[in-house]
């Protein structure tokens, strides 16, 4: 037989530095898959802006040079896909989420993070903090690919990558925690990979 699916190993062989780094139920994959629940938005530029802000309360805005000027790093991280991939050591350039939310006074415990193309996600607010969570312009040593997200993407590694929002556009800051797209239709509220927190009720 030439084509044998994966999905009748047993066990798949991860690559070597794989050990303790791959989460139950997942499988290392050297490919970067496309996974976007709609067309790819491809918002200019120039009218790109990225907001946080408490409804009814004050907002903060920055436009893409004002991003672009903040103080930005790498960040290599292994990334893990409820669909079961993982992929490690991806390298990314991108501005801590602590530099953006320093400039923003507030007491919110959540966020919901809103995208171009409708998409949003829901996180507590101490996981994008802390060194956790970033706001990514560039995928090894490149800008973002649109279908990865450009030009920019949320990047909070320790969470299942569905809370990795592509082309985030802001952060709606929340006192309590409200579903995003994929939680309202089943996904799991916090969704972290390490307790296989795929779904409402894992
Ligand atoms: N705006 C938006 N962000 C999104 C998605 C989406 O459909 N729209 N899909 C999520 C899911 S389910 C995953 S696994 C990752 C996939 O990112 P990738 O396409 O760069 O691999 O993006 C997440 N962020
Ligand atoms: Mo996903």
């Amino acid at each position: 037989m030439s084509h044998v699916s994966r999905g009748f190993h047993g066990r798949r062989r991860d690559p070597e530095g794989a050990e303790g780094r791959v989460p139950p139920g997942q499988y290392v994959t050297e490919d970067f898959p496309v996974l976007s629940a709609g067309p790819t938005p491809r918002t200019p530029l120039d009218q790109w802006t990225f907001t946080v802000g408490q409804p009814g309360g004050a907002a903060k805005s920055w436009t893409w040079p004002e991003m672009r000027a903040l103080p930005d790093e790498t960040v290599t991280t292994d990334i893990h896909c409820v669909t079961r991939w993982s992929k490690l050591d991806t390298r990314w350039q991108a501005v801590s989420l602590d530099t953006l939310l320093a400039q923003v006074e507030h007491d919110a415990a959540y966020v919901v993070a809103y995208c171009d193309g409708g998409y949003t996600t829901n996180l507590p607010l101490d996981d994008l903090t802390g060194g956790r969570g970033w706001l990514a312009f560039g995928y090894d040593g490149e800008p973002l690919d649109p279908e990865h997200g450009g030009p920019a993407r949320l990047l909070v590694p320790h969470l299942y990558f569905w809370k990795s929002a592509k082309w985030v556009r802001g952060l709606r800051l929340l006192d309590s925690d409200e579903p995003g797209f994929w939680e309202t239709y089943g996904y799991h509220m916090y969704g972290d990979p390490w307790q296989e927190q795929r779904y409402a009720g894992d």
